[in-house]
């Protein structure tokens, strides 16, 4: 799915900025047919954000249901005689949208776009009333799943199996764009690198016409193939490569034929990615994966996506010596994979498929299901298969882009995992054959594993010296490298330990670095990276957590999660300077903090 560009044949206008909301805790809306006037009783909120922790009341915190966004749009009388589009790069979790008083469109799942076209619908110069209605309940059959529960008072409440806070709503931009009539509907390319030759196959969808021409230039706009068919085969001599901290771009514009051409330009990254035996390649060179397991996540805006929270967050990145992160546990704004692709920051794409497990969750009740496999049912794993198939539509083109993640922390102990993931690998490989898939292990050892031999890279979530032999960190230490080289004996796969972290208060420090002290998070990473550096196998470490974030109401969670190496306003803790000694080689030192 194309992202909305601005070219010599498209047009876009951003609907960002105070929509008209309301909050429907009595589920009127849909009922009462609100689309069809002014909300009732509506506030102001901004889009993007998440509406949680705008208003200043523990009720929009805890809503759960619909809410009601409304705004007007007019049409720029440029447009007449186009195709338009209104495009919403995500919506948490269900919505509908109606133009006027006519349905336009209807999505599932929170972290990937959805488009409605408006062309019959618009009527040039006039101001057209956009109503969208966004439902933010999880239940068995959503991805991520959750169960809401009425309670004697009337009241929902919300239970989910993962462990950051439901944010919801208009977490991205609206845009209304513009194309031609006929229009390039999708591109998708794969590059091989061959010595210092790269190779790109691309496949071009026209809707309603043919493709007229396919351009390759380089960064400085130097032609560097051609083409005029709509599937094909561009190489490139001596090609400069995307790698790994050099995120070098080529273009891949193509124009439509006809009188009325449309024209898209494709940034595309020349790398390539194999797993061979226990390495990880990156254009035939092992690469290591140093960095973290990020959440989206600030103070008031939750999971509205913010340009300079991004920003900042790879200067982060850079600071620290990371190469890398996941996009735990969900796909996240566009404008992330893009900046990642420009400055060569390497990215494990994950689903939104978190919590398909009740044996870590703490949360069910008398009553429900026994495991997560006799919950989920047909419902479940179509959404599921949706939500692989949009993110790797979405986000197959971005060279930043190394790896699926199908899942994080599903119960792969059960029999009855094995059946449920088979075909959700094969869906994955189907829809990109040129990227390995992966899946976060929880906590089991091989042996109790049932799916792991499913995928290419063996990815674990490890908590020792944590959950596990909690504040004991030589039977940690012990524990881990026992079962790391069991896992490396049974599979001989690549390795990436894409969790591991201890929480602390930022702020608590104690010679005897107990649990939740700063210097308890430090020691217990240098405890892991010991073991790390003893096992070839092993490459990759992922720090839980970047920074602090939000979670909902625990006994085990102190104003949210507090694994993250920075807190959640971005400071340093004293982990951050460890893990920079170890990636960057330089002393961090808080006098020093940016040298
Ligand atoms: C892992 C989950 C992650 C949690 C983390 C933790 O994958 O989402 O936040 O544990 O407990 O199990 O901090």
């Amino acid at each position: 799915m194309l992202r909305p560009q601005e070219t010599p044949s498209r047009e876009h206008v951003r609907l960002d900025g105070l929509w008209s909301f309301a909050f429907d805790p009595g589920d009127r809306g849909r009922a009462e047919e609100w689309w069809r006037g002014d909300l009732p009783g509506a506030s102001e909120m901004p889009v993007p954000a998440s509406y949680n922790d705008v208003p200043a009341t523990r009720d929009a915190h805890e809503h759960v249901g619909d809410v009601w966004y409304q705004r007007h749009v007019r049409v720029p009388a440029g447009w007449e005689g186009r195709r338009v589009v209104l495009r919403f790069d995500a919506a948490a979790h269900r919505a509908v949208v109606w133009w006027n008083d006519v349905e336009i469109g209807r999505h599932e799942g929170g972290y990937t776009p959805f488009e409605c076209d408006v062309t019959g619908h618009v009527r040039i110069g006039e101001t057209a009333r956009v109503t969208v209605v966004v439902d933010n309940r999880l239940d068995l059959t959503s991805i991520p799943p959750g169960i809401v529960d009425v309670l004697p008072d009337g009241r929902r409440r919300q239970r989910y199996f993962h462990d950051f806070f439901n944010y919801a709503g208009l977490h991205r931009t609206v845009w209304l764009y513009t194309t031609p009539r006929v229009y390039v509907e999708d591109i998708t390319v794969t590059t091989e690198v061959d010595g210092a030759d790269a190779r790109v196959r691309y496949r071009v969808d026209v809707a309603g016409g043919q493709v007229a021409e396919v351009v390759l230039t380089d960064a400085d706009g130097t032609e560097r193939a051609r083409a005029a068919t709509a599937e094909g085969t561009l190489e490139v001599a001596d090609a400069t490569l995307w790698r790994p901290g050099h995120g070098h771009l080529h273009r891949l514009a193509v124009r439509t034929a006809g009188d009325d051409p449309d024209e898209y330009v494709l940034p595309v990254g020349l790398r390539d990615v194999r797993v061979d035996g226990d390495r990880f390649l990156i254009n035939g060179e092992p690469f290591h994966f140093r960095g973290f397991g990020k959440h989206e996540d600030n103070a008031v805006r939750g999971k509205g996506h913010d340009d300079v929270l991004m920003v900042h967050d790879f200067a982060l990145l850079d600071w620290i010596g990371a190469n890398s992160f996941r996009t735990s546990h969900y796909p996240y704004a566009e404008e992330v994979l893009e900046y990642a692709d420009r400055h060569g920051v390497v990215v494990i794409d994950e689903t939104p498929a978190v919590g398909l497990n009740f044996e870590i969750a703490h949360t069910l009740v008398p009553g429900d299901p026994e495991h997560i496999f006799a919950a989920v049912d047909d419902a479940t794993r179509a959404a599921h298969l949706c939500a692989i198939r949009e993110l790797i539509a979405r986000d197959k083109n971005h060279p930043s882009v190394v790896m699926w993640s199908i899942a994080n922390e599903p119960d792969s102990a059960r029999p009855e995992a094995r059946p449920y993931f088979e075909p959700l690998v094969r869906a994955a490989r189907a829809a990109d054959p040129s990227r390995p898939v992966c899946f976060a292990q929880v906590q089991l050892p091989p042996d109790r594993d049932v799916i792991s031999d499913l995928f290419d890279v063996i990815c674990l979530n490890r908590y020792n010296g944590w959950y596990i032999d909690t504040g004991d960190l030589a039977t940690a230490e012990r524990e881990l490298e026992t079962e790391l080289r069991e896992w490396v004996r049974r599979h001989g796969r690549p390795i990436i330990v894409t969790e591991y972290g201890a929480d602390a208060m930022a702020g608590v420090r104690s010679v005897a670095a107990g649990t939740w002290t700063e210097d308890y998070q430090v020691a217990l990473l240098e405890t892991f990276h010991r073991v790390f550096d003893r096992i070839d196998s092993v490459v990759g470490e992922h720090v839980w957590n970047f920074a602090d974030f939000a979670t909902g109401y625990g006994v085990n969670r102190v104003d949210g999660n507090k694994k993250g190496v920075f807190t959640r306003d971005r400071r340093p803790k004293a982990a951050a300077f460890a893990l920079r000694r170890r990636w960057k080689g330089t002393e961090g030192s808080a006098a020093d903090p940016v040298a």
